[in-house]
């Protein structure tokens, strides 16, 4: 099951405490104090982990505990720190605390297998009664306790991290497109909102040259407002450099797709706006020549009047112009 948010509880471990004590050894009779300090609790920390897709792990684990620091010791031995406990993410999860007041504040933004930042810090050990002999005072008979951590709340968003995200109305032929440009292996079917969760697939451009291509679920009018499942997933999109909207040859007005599409992208984030686009007639291979001629002229004055942009026509099922997409897709990020 894909999980792209989550709320857990999570407490850095407590400071060990400072002990006192003092030197007892035959033949000195009035040992110096010898209380060593508390070690430092354990911190909670955040790992970027490649290998982890969703955040299914923290739907049902919800406290995380890092070890508490251990007292020190006579002999001026300080305990032992507590250990830290990792929340393992998926690369593109974000991180919030939530405060008393609901306000949130983020902590982490993780990109890159194997970072780690810290969530929340262990408590420091207590001094131990070693540290405070002076002249005046040579038997001090305190120490410090170590230092308490509190629970807190923190929130967990994912957001897919791909080169490219596919924007379509359902049924517009994006998760067979990904099919047929990756190994991915999304549900492909008849009828609108197959796709119920994101997936991801790469798709290889040459031996060492790939990209990531992000399919999300069909977009409605209304989708930045919750209508569909369009809003849910569109964060999902808010990360890649460049969307490729796909639009099915045989929807009555593409111009007017289009604008619903790039507005509903908009309405969610202002930003969507900024980033560069590739048009993309799919289902070629659903006309007979002459009908696809046509219509795809049709389709291209329409575009160039209103956009000025000419729609590469593709069909996933026909293989027709797969290369060529994927080397404009590649040639677009390079220069983005
Ligand atoms: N003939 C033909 N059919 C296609 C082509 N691409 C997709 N289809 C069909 O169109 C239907 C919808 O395809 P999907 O890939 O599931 O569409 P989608 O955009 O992912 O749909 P949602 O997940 O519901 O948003 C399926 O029956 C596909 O077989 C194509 O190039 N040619
Ligand atoms: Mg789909």
């Amino acid at each position: 099951m894909f999980i792209d948010y989550a709320r857990v509880r999570v407490k850095a471990g407590n400071g060990g405490d400072g002990v006192v004590s003092f030197r007892r050894e035959k033949f000195i009779p009035k040992g110096g104090p010898d209380g060593g300090d508390g070690g430092r609790g354990g911190n909670v920390v955040a790992l970027g982990d490649e290998n982890v897709n969703t955040l299914l792990d923290y739907r049902y684990n919800k406290l995380f505990k890092a070890g508490n620091g251990k007292a020190g010791a006579k002999a001026r031995k300080t305990g032992g720190s507590g250990e830290d406990v990792f929340l393992r993410l998926p690369l593109g999860t974000e991180v919030f605390r939530i405060g008393e007041d609901g306000r949130r504040v983020k902590l982490a933004d993780i990109t890159a297998h194997n970072e780690q930042v810290i969530l929340s810090k262990g408590g420091r050990g207590g001094k131990g009664n070693c540290n405070f002999a002076t002249p005046i005072n040579q038997a001090p008979r305190h120490a410090t306790p170590g230092r308490l951590t509190e629970e807190i709340e923190l929130e967990l968003v994912l957001k897919l991290m791909a080169d490219v995200g596919l924007v379509g109305f359902p049924n517009a032929g994006k998760s067979t497109l990904l099919s047929v440009l990756s190994a991915a292996r999304p549900k492909i079917a008849d009828y609108e909102f197959t796709t119920l969760e994101p997936m991801l697939g790469v798709v290889k451009v040459s031996d060492y040259q790939s990209f990531v291509m992000a399919d999300i679920p069909g977009i409605i009018e209304g989708a930045h407002q919750g209508k569909g499942l369009g809003h849910q997933f569109l964060r999902h999109i808010q990360r890649t450099s460049i969307l490729l909207f796909l639009i099915d040859i045989n929807t009555p007005d593409p111009v007017e797709a289009f604008r619903i599409l790039r507005s509903e992208l908009f309405l969610y984030d202002s930003f969507m706006d900024k980033k560069p686009w590739l048009l993309v007639i799919s289902k070629l291979d659903t006309l007979d020549e002459e009908q696809r001629a046509e219509r795809l002229a049709e389709i291209d004055t329409q575009f160039q009047k209103e956009f000025g942009v000419t729609a590469l026509p593709v069909s996933s099922v026909g293989h027709v112009n797969l290369e060529e997409l994927k080397f404009k897709l590649f040639k677009m990020l390079q220069e983005n």
